[in-house]
């Protein structure tokens, strides 16, 4: 039997790491469990929690480890492949995700065989190579798979404490929802549009488009996670959280709806209208946060986010008249800021009245079109020191934020700001978030 563990790295730079759950990993053992039953031993070794330098005292001896390479895990997963090569030589590593598809180069170097492109098919074929002593150093798969071919994600891979858990649905308006036992999923994979900084866009040339789970695979696995887990709320991690045309969206919500479970989600500001968000209500949904992203129409274009300010307005109005808790992802450094952007992002907020704000710095990502060509976004230079490339909201209670990249002081649209200005603004509209009870719940 050949014994494969799929590691998830400790996320230490989370505020919370138990925010979210294994995704891919989840996807990939099902699959294997599915395809090789038998004839191969699984464990999703969970680093979350454990400090970088004793991480290797909780990997057990496996004949393959699997890893996804995010960015910010790339170096303590270099380390963990260098400790387990010297650990146990034998044993292969095969690594897949947002990093590895676009640093296949330097990747191949550290792992023994990169899985590119949506990854089912491709690892049963390696794994049957390893069986058959042909491992081969790349499998990229071409295309689309059917998402809707392969049974829905498995949660026995974890204990049951680590999967259904309180403080998900946490509402700032309402009490008692912290208290329900939630877990997060996906039900669709990939995006259909091309935001210039986000980080999707290689892997875009594998697997294009998005693809929704179907409404009866929906139901069975939210009726699981109901009966093995007691689950009373899900949060919906796709980024389009409700299908893009109207036959899939209606029999999507209503396919939630029937379980009874209460659901928070996310998605575009142009995925939301009047009936849409009638329909999320009656569905059970609680919460929805929005990628307002930015009050510039002029950053918005640069950005390619293919949306308008006043769309972002009228969504909001529409959740926020359904009841539904509405909260906004916003950035602030992007390009084409005007000079008050902290002037013009806080009359917006003001007027629209979100009930949370969560707002990022810019951060340049690799992958990202930003990344691939700076000079056409006006900026001068790109940090490519990782650990920087963060920008979660908790994290800058206790810790000035540095920027990642430099904008020419004479940029496409004008003067770029410098990054003390930049940190600046940000720091300055976080502080009236705040203060105006609009900063993340804890
Ligand atoms: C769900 C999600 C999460 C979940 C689950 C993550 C996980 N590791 O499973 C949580 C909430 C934990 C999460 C956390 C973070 N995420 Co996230 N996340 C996503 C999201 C929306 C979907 C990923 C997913 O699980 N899809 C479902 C699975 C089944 O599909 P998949 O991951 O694409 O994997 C398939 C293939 O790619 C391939 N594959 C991938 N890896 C591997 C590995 C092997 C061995 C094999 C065989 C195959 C394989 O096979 C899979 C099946 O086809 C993506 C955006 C996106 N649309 O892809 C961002 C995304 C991956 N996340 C991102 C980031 C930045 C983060 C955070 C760092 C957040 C932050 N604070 O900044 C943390 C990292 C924590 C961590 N260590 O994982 C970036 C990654 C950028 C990068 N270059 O690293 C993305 C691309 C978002 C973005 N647009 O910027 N995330
Ligand atoms: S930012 Fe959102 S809408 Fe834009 S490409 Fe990324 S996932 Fe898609």
């Amino acid at each position: 039997m050949l014994r494969i563990g799929f590691i998830f790295p400790s996320s230490d730079y989370l505020f919370d790491p138990f925010k979210g759950d294994p995704h891919t990993h989840f996807q990939i053992l099902t699959v294997l469990e599915s395809r090789l039953g038998d004839q191969v031993d699984l464990s999703l070794i969970d680093l979350r929690g454990i400090s970088r330098n004793f991480a290797l005292y909780h990997i057990h001896e496996c004949d393959v480890y699997l890893h996804s390479v995010y960015t910010l895990d790339y170096n303590e997963q270099l380390s963990i492949v260098k400790g387990l090569r010297e650990r146990y030589p034998k044993a292969k590593h095969i690594a897949g995700g947002p990093h590895a598809v676009v640093f296949q180069e330097e990747c191949s170097k550290i792992f023994d065989s990169l899985v590119i492109g949506d990854g089912e098919e491709s690892i049963i074929l390696a794994i049957k190579d390893i069986m058959n002593s042909k491992l081969k150093p790349i499998y990229a798969h071409k295309g689309c798979v059917d998402i809707n071919k392969y049974p829905y994600p498995l949660r026995k891979y974890l204990p049951k404490a680590t999967i259904a858990r309180k403080g998900l649905m946490t509402l700032k308006n309402k009490k008692g929802y912290d208290q329900l036992l939630s877990t997060t999923v996906m039900f669709s994979r990939g995006c259909p549009y091309r935001c210039y900084f986000c980080d999707i866009p290689k892997t875009k040339e594998y697997s294009p488009g998005i693809r929704f789970r179907k409404p009866e695979f929906i139901e069975q696995e939210i009726e699981y996670l109901k009966k093995d887990y007691d689950m009373q709320g899900i949060s919906l991690l796709d980024e389009i959280g409700i299908p893009l045309v109207k036959k899939e969206a209606v029999p999507h919500l209503n396919a939630i709806g029937r379980t009874g479970i209460l659901w928070r989600g996310q998605c575009r500001v142009d995925g939301i209208n009047k009936e849409y968000a009638k329909l999320a209500k009656e569905s059970g949904c609680i919460t929805m946060c929005l990628g307002v992203e930015s009050v510039s129409q002029i950053s918005l274009d640069i950005i390619n986010k293919k949306i308008s300010v006043k769309q972002a307005k009228e969504s909001i109005r529409f959740l926020k008249e359904n009841g539904i808790e509405t909260r906004i992802y916003m950035i602030i450094g992007l390009p084409g800021e005007p000079g008050d952007i902290v002037e013009q992002t806080w009359k917006f907020i003001k007027e629209t009245s979100p009930d949370l704000v969560y707002l990022s710095l810019f951060t340049v990502r690799p992958g990202t079109e930003v990344f691939n060509n700076p000079k056409k976004f006006g900026i001068k230079h790109i940090n490519k020191n990782w650990k920087n490339t963060m920008h979660m909201f908790s994290r800058y209670e206790n810790e000035t934020p540095t920027l990642t990249f430099e904008y020419d002081k004479q940029t496409p649209w004008g003067r770029g700001f410098d990054g003390k200005e930049i940190v600046s603004n940000y720091l300055e509209l976080q502080n009236r978030i705040k203060e105006n009870g609009m900063g993340p719940l804890k």
